[in-house]
Order: C-alpha cells, then sequence, then structure tokens
C-alpha cells in the first residue's frame, strides 16, 4: 500500500528533520514536507482521518499530515523559495515548504487541526486563517490577535474546522511585502459526509500578480497596483498545467484571489454555476448560469458544470492585459501607422526598440531578443499555430476516453471533420456601408451663446 508519504516522496517531497520542540499538547513536530518542483501533484486518498475527496492543486501539492490523538498536525515552513513560473523564468519568492504558494491544507469539518508554523524568513510573520470560524486569538493578525511569529520561531495555531468550504491562509504582518512575496496558499475543509457536494473533478488554484522586472528573479515588493505577471498558482502560461476532465463529468474549480484586482474569470463551451463562496456553499435556489464570473480582491469561487462538450476548452481571465506575460507591457500602439523605416531609424538610438505591428497586435509571431529569465508577452504553440497568450490562461481538455481519476494531459484534441472553422475560397460580395451619422438622443434646447474658436498650438509645425 502507498502511504501518503511515500507518494509524496515519489513525487519529490523530502522530508526535513525538524529540531523537537516541546509544546503543549505536542510532544513534537510534525515533520515538515517539501516540495522540490512545480508539477501537479494529485493526492491519494487519505489513508489517516476521515475521508473526503481530495482536490488537485494547479501545479501545486497537498500536505501530508499525521494524525496525533484524533488532532490533524500539519506542519507550514516560511522560508525562501525559488519558484518556476514557466520554463525559462524562475523566481525568488517568499513561500512555505518549498514552494510559492504553498501547500493546499486538506481537513474534514469537525475535524479539530493542529498546524505548526515555523519561520526561516528575515523577519517575522504570522498566518492569517481566512475565512474560518475560530477562536480570535487563532486568526493570525500580528498586533492585534498574537505577537508575530520572530525568525526562527515556531508557532501552534489549532482549531475546529468547523465550516465546509473553501478557504486561503496568508501572512498578516507586513502583508503588502510577504504577499508580494508569494505567501499564500489554499484550505479545502471537505464535508463530514463526502457524498455531500460531490464532484468528480475539484481543481483549486489562487491568483496572485508580481511585478518582476525583465530580466531580473525578485518581484518589487513595493508595487501596488501596476503588476506586469498574472498568474494561476505562480505560475503563467505556457506553464500551467491543463485541467483534464473525462465527459460528463461533474467538474468543480475553485479559485481564490489574492491579487491586488478583481479577475473575470471565464470559460469557453460550458456555462457554470457559481456553487460556492467564500462564505460557503450557496443555496441552489440562488444560482444563475455564466461563463464569466468576476472575483474580488480576497474573495473565492467555486463554480461546477458538467463537462458536457468534449474539446479544448480555454480558461482564462477576461482582462486582455492579465493574458499577457512581462514584455512588452510599454510598446506603443501604432495600429494603422506606417511606421516602415522609422523603428529601424529609432532601434538605431534604442536598441531594444519594437512597436506594435500597424495591422493590430501579433505579439505571438515577434521575433525579438529578450533579456535573459523573462517570458516573452504572448506565446505558446498550439495545433494550428500561436496561441498568443500569457499570464493567466489554460485550457479544460474534456475527452470521451479520459480515465476516471486520471489527470495526465491527453494532448490536443482530434477535431471530427468538418467541425473546425475553415476559409472561404469563394467570390466576396461588396459590403454595402450604411453612411447614416446617427441622431442625437433628444434636440438641444438652445442654440449655444458663445461659440468657441479653438486654434491648435501650431508652434511645432511651424518649426
Ligand atoms: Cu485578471
Amino acid at each position: 500500500m502507498i502511504t501518503r508519504r511515500d507518494f509524496f516522496k515519489g513525487a519529490g517531497a523530502v522530508a526535513v528533520s525538524t529540531a523537537a520542540v516541546s509544546r503543549v499538547g505536542a510532544a513534537s513536530l510534525p515533520e515538515a514536507m517539501v516540495m522540490n518542483n512545480a508539477k501537479t501533484q494529485v493526492p491519494p486518498p487519505p489513508a489517516t482521518g476521515r475521508p473526503f475527496h481530495p482536490v488537485v492543486t494547479l501545479n501545486g501539492w497537498s500536505l501530508p499530515w499525521r494524525m496525533n490523538n484524533g488532532v490533524k498536525e500539519f506542519h507550514l515552513v516560511a522560508e525562501p523559495v525559488v519558484r518556476e513560473f514557466a520554463p525559462g523564468m524562475k523566481v525568488n519568492l517568499w513561500g512555505y515548504n518549498g514552494q510559492s504558494p504553498g501547500p493546499t491544507i486538506e481537513v474534514v469539518e469537525g475535524d479539530r487541526v493542529r498546524v505548526f508554523v515555523t519561520n526561516k524568513l528575515p523577519e517575522h510573520t504570522s498566518v492569517h486563517w481566512h475565512g474560518q470560524r475560530l477562536p480570535n486569538g487563532m486568526d493570525g493578525v500580528t498586533g492585534l490577535t498574537q505577537p508575530g511569529i520572530a525568525p526562527g520561531k515556531t508557532f501552534v495555531y489549532e482549531f475546529v474546522a468547523k465550516r465546509p468550504g473553501t478557504f486561503m491562509y496568508h501572512p498578516h504582518a507586513d502583508e503588502m511585502v510577504q504577499m508580494a512575496m508569494g505567501m499564500m496558499g489554499f484550505w479545502v475543509t471537505h464535508p463530514k459526509d463526502p457524498s455531500k457536494f460531490a464532484v468528480d473533478r475539484d481543481f483549486v488554484f489562487l491568483l496572485s500578480a508580481y511585478d518582476i522586472e525583465p530580466g531580473s528573479y525578485t518581484p518589487r515588493v513595493n508595487e501596488m497596483t501596476d503588476f506586469n505577471l498574472w498568474t494561476f498558482n505562480s505560475r503563467v502560461f505556457p506553464g500551467i498545467d491543463t485541467m483534464p476532465v473525462r465527459q460528463g463529468d461533474r467538474v468543480r474549480i475553485r479559485v481564490g484571489n489574492l491579487t491586488m484586482t478583481n479577475h473575470p474569470i471565464h470559460l469557453h463551451g460550458h456555462e457554470f454555476e457559481v456553487t460556492g463562496t467564500d462564505g460557503g456553499w450557496t443555496p441552489p435556489g440562488s444560482r444563475w448560469p455564466e461563463v464569466t464570473t468576476d472575483i474580488a480582491v480576497g474573495q473565492m469561487r467555486a463554480i461546477e458544470f458538467i463537462a458536457t462538450d468534449p474539446g479544448d476548452w480555454a480558461f482564462h481571465c477576461h482582462k486582455s492585459h492579465h493574458t499577457m506575460n512581462a514584455m512588452g507591457h510599454n510598446v506603443p500602439t501604432l495600429i494603422g501607422v506606417d511606421h516602415r523605416g522609422i523603428a529601424e531609424k529609432i532601434s538605431k538610438i534604442v536598441p531594444d526598440y519594437m512597436v506594435m505591428g500597424d495591422k493590430g497586435g501579433s505579439m505571438g509571431g515577434m521575433e525579438m531578443p529578450i533579456p535573459e529569465n523573462t517570458l516573452p508577452m504572448m506565446t505558446g504553440e498550439g495545433p494550428f499555430g500561436g496561441v498568443e497568450m500569457g499570464g493567466m490562461f489554460t485550457v479544460l481538455k474534456v475527452r470521451k476516453d479520459q480515465k476516471r481519476g486520471d489527470y495526465t494531459d491527453p494532448g490536443w484534441y482530434k477535431h471530427p471533420a468538418g467541425t473546425v472553422a475553415y476559409e472561404w475560397t469563394g467570390q466576396l460580395p461588396e459590403a454595402p456601408h450604411s453612411s447614416d451619422a446617427g441622431r442625437s438622443l433628444m434636440p438641444a434646447t438652445s442654440k449655444p451663446e458663445v461659440e468657441l474658436q479653438v486654434r491648435k498650438p501650431s508652434s511645432h509645425m511651424e518649426h
């Protein structure tokens, strides 16, 4: 039998020895498991504690626990980590147990949970259990409900997971810096009755954003709004794993937003319902169908749908600059401008100069040298050419023959003959154009009393 521990060892987790620290209610610390890669790790069914259907964290993993006299014990280690955002780009972040975001914590409604938090950061931290009902002193707000956890120290949080649902954890200490450095994680409290709210596939991930200058390795932590890397679980397209599902599966995707702006998350080809929020499960009578749901800062949403239609369906944030990577955020727009020759002249003065094409963006096709450790703004090669995406973008892959519990990527969808958009090769009739300039909503009541004479400054033209 494969235990969770064996499984995670095989999957890349390493146990690190921790000095035994004696505290009330715990003879020793549970060992802290560390993940050394950003692959999606599908957790096995729980070997100890109460049964539940585990979630699958996109490009992440779930933290193993130990049972100690009926208490579910976890060990989180806050520490500097190196996270690969996508092949070709690694970032110095702060996270938990080897990765940012930290591992997903999965418990069952009614579980008594004890979390040891060891601080290996150069400054104090704390962990706030976002959305939980718990004793006030376990809420993790530095200064308000506890002193900060000093570097090198370990604190113990203990509470009963009262409400089933979707939660997050993050520091409530030097928050702007620590969240900008990637300190966050997902928490799922499963219902006591595993058949309640059961689905076939349950994906989870966090939205986070970073400001990383192309060519550098560490986020600028003083940025407030102008971030340039928009991530699902600190990964960007094309580094985000796909979501493979079996046709007919009931699929749940839970998303938590710890960026500094909202994200309209959009699914192609299927309608979904928001079945859960940060406050719990939504009553069935309150749900309506959507294809995009906006997730505000600090919110969590669980969406559900039946994967009825086979194919490779895009799943992404609908803000177009959130499906772009760091390069090119300052590129001027020159659509409609004939810039032949100009770019050449400018590039003699500004070596890295590039312009958006006069026929639109098409940045994906632009070949330009980029600094080391950054990613092209839009990239990704699909079966029909460049996908021209970045950031918060992945693909839901619905397949008839995807096995139950199999999360391996099935490759590109093979479209049945006659079901792909095709080129029209016949005659194109002249399109009639309307010359109607439109009307005003209502007539003006009187003539303007003052006639304005506007003269544009022309000094530049005269020189
Ligand atoms: Cu977005």
